[in-house]
């Protein structure tokens, strides 16, 4: 494998129309999940790439693990849980607001999972091991796992991408902070966004953000800017690589994973570090053109031709 990952996936929900969720009768499913969203970007991108977690014996677990695998991504080591259930999310959506999310993922299935569950030589194969900050906020024994796997991974020379992908609904910032930056001590690549620099850190500053996370021990960083692009910052590198300002964007949700796969998926090719940047800055934006977490991730040859570098043809 090129790259593995792990971490809880959801069944999402997603309101056919807007306005508080007790008025709502439709909703459209789909799944959600910011590492599984990095593997399905990255099979789009033409990676060979596999994704776990533990799912529940239910409809549910068998219709994400379905997508999943329909996305050309490596799910044999998914486990069942046969006592808990999979995790759902419900979004509310409004005119003029930003979306609520709901989560209804406490004791699922995927917050159990443990050593036990992990075929340590499928980790031990890959060239990269993705983890976010997720599965360390989901429980003590997923956070235990998280750190576990890491430190074999690592033995095993396997690289380690880290996106601390804060979400307050599951911790609070105190822990999250403690937690998170000890992570970061043993990732070899890190994603923050500005406004996790400043949680993090206290600082938006991406060169500050960069120089914190380079002196905790990683070798690349990559902080992503928004609109803005990114601040590309390790192997004697640095440089602010220019972003695509979309202008109606239908759900940014999702685009923060579309980077971090664009920026990997570069390592994985040997491109410069600037490259990487651009790349994933493409990947990135186009994950807001389409509503959902991962819909709107690109082939290789879409992202191609939107940063135009190569014309479609088949048409
Ligand atoms: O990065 C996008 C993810 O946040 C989303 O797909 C859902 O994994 C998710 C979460 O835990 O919020």
């Amino acid at each position: 494998m090129e790259l593995i990952t792990f971490g809880e996936t959801m069944v999402l929900f997603n309101p056919d129309s807007t306005g508080p969720l007790r008025y709502i009768h439709n909703f459209s499913k789909s799944i959600a999940g910011a590492e599984s969203n990095v593997a399905i970007a990255l099979a789009r991108l033409g990676h060979n790439v596999g994704w776990f977690s533990k799912l529940g014996n239910d409809e549910f677990g068998r219709y994400i693990q379905s997508v999943i695998r329909g996305e050309g991504v490596d799910v044999s080591r998914v486990v069942t849980d046969y006592e808990k259930s999979t995790g759902l999310l419900f979004k509310e959506r409004f005119a003029h607001a930003n979306p609520n999310v709901y989560y209804y993922r406490r004791y699922s299935a995927a917050s159990d999972i443990s050593l036990d569950d992990i075929d340590i030589d499928y980790i031990k194969s890959s060239k990269i091991l993705h983890v976010t900050g997720i599965t360390l906020a989901l429980s003590e024994k997923t956070r235990e796992t998280a750190f576990k796997v890491i430190e074999i991974a690592k033995e095993n020379k396997c690289l380690i991408s880290f996106d601390p992908n804060i979400r307050l609904k599951l911790w609070n910032i105190k822990e999250a902070k403690s937690v998170i930056l000890e992570m970061a001590k043993m990732a070899d690549i890190v994603f923050p966004g500005a406004d996790e620099g400043r949680q993090l850190l206290d600082t938006e500053d991406p060169i500050e953000i960069g120089k914190a996370f380079l002196n905790m021990g990683s070798s690349i960083v990559a902080v992503k800017l928004g609109k803005e692009g990114c601040y590309i910052t390790g192997k004697g590198q640095e440089e602010f690589i220019e972003g695509y300002v979309i202008d109606k964007p239908e759900d940014t949700v999702g685009a923060g994973d579309g980077f971090a796969a664009g920026f990997l998926s570069g390592i994985l090719k040997d491109y410069s570090l600037i490259e990487c940047g651009k790349l994933a800055n493409a990947v990135g934006a186009m994950a807001t053109l389409v509503k959902g977490d991962m819909e709107g991730f690109p082939t290789i040859t879409q992202v191609r031709e939107f940063m135009g570098i190569e014309k479609y043809v088949d048409r």
